[in-house]
């Protein structure tokens, strides 16, 4: 597979954390190949720190342990960033492989979004009320996007499910599993088979094979991440299924209608993210800096 990323084991020795550290609580949640888990990491000097641990399953199979690893990698490549979520260190020896990230206390988006959803049914205020918050979490996760296109790295699952929202309401960016090093991979064919890729969220080039993904295959699935906040955590396209049909419809002209609770100047900068080549995309910064100046578009 398309694995030239490569770090230097001396980058693993610096982040390591001695596995003792960490006292293991609840789950938090399952991935693809992997729990994340809560607990609690002893730093004696520091003070204690809540944490979220990513591990592998039991019956891990190699191709999970060699996604694991291609994640940390992919994070420390990526470096430090406050709209990022941050890896405050790795255990590596004694044991299997374990990610120590840093913990979202609010969790995903896409979960606020369904409560929004909820409360918006009884109340309608809380939308303009909390307008300027997800405002405000849109031009964060467009800061997290320049700073991962700054690195050369894609990616490529940016979605309401994989934003969390951490101390203050911070959004940042979170699980790196389909992430690429694009300086050092370029091209790469989709895989194929694959039930769990993010179809919906995935640019026409990423969705045909032998695809190239730029920064800009991020900024496509952004404008489908401004949608889903406008819908409140609905699923884009409902009974569109398979990679073929969506890009066929895209190829078609085919795009996600305008929300109820956007206003145009909103829909038309999703249409931008949308546009069909890549080339012709705004990138992050454009993309924030629209955001930035339009601080009514939602609700
Ligand atoms: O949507 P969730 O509740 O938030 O379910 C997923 C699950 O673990 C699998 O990824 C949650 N999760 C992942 N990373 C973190 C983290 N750093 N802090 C809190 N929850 C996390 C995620």
């Amino acid at each position: 597979g398309p694995s030239s990323i490569s770090i230097d084991i001396d980058m693993l020795k610096e982040r390591e954390v001695d596995r003792t550290r960490l006292q293991i609580g609840q789950l938090l949640g399952e991935g693809a190949f992997g729990h994340v888990v809560k607990a609690t990491l002893e730093q004696p000097e520091e003070g204690d720190v809540v944490v979220a641990v990513k591990k592998l399953k039991d019956d891990a199979e190699t191709t999970a342990r060699t996604a694991l690893l291609r994640e940390t990698c992919i994070m420390l490549l990526c470096g430090d960033h406050d709209n990022v979520i941050g890896l405050k260190g790795i255990c590596f020896r004694d044991g299997p492989l374990q990610l120590v990230l840093e913990y979202a206390e609010h969790g995903c988006l896409l979960h606020l979004l369904w409560t929004l959803r909820a409360e918006s049914k009884t109340n309608m205020a809380v939308l303009s009320n909390k307008r300027h918050i997800f405002e405000t979490m849109m031009v964060e996760v467009c800061s997290g996007l320049e700073h991962l296109a700054s690195s050369r790295l894609v990616h490529r699952d940016i979605a309401a499910r994989n934003i969390l929202i951490c101390g203050r309401g911070t959004a940042k960016i979170a699980d790196f599993g389909l992430a690429r090093d694009t300086y050092a991979v370029g091209y790469h064919r989709q895989e194929r088979g694959n039930d769990l890729l993010p179809l919906k969220w995935m640019a026409p080039e990423g969705l045909k094979n032998a695809a190239k993904f730029t920064p800009k295959s991020d900024v496509w699935s952004f404008g489908v991440l401004l949608w889903e906040v406008a819908q409140l955590g609905r699923t884009p396209y409902p009974g569109m299924d398979g990679a073929d049909r969506i890009y066929d419809a895209l190829r078609n002209h085919f795009r996600l209608p305008q929300p109820r609770l956007c206003t145009e100047q909103r829909y038309r900068l999703m249409q931008q993210c949308w546009k069909f080549n890549e080339k012709n995309r705004p990138d992050a910064t454009t993309v924030r800096k629209q955001l930035e100046a339009d601080p009514n578009g939602f609700f």
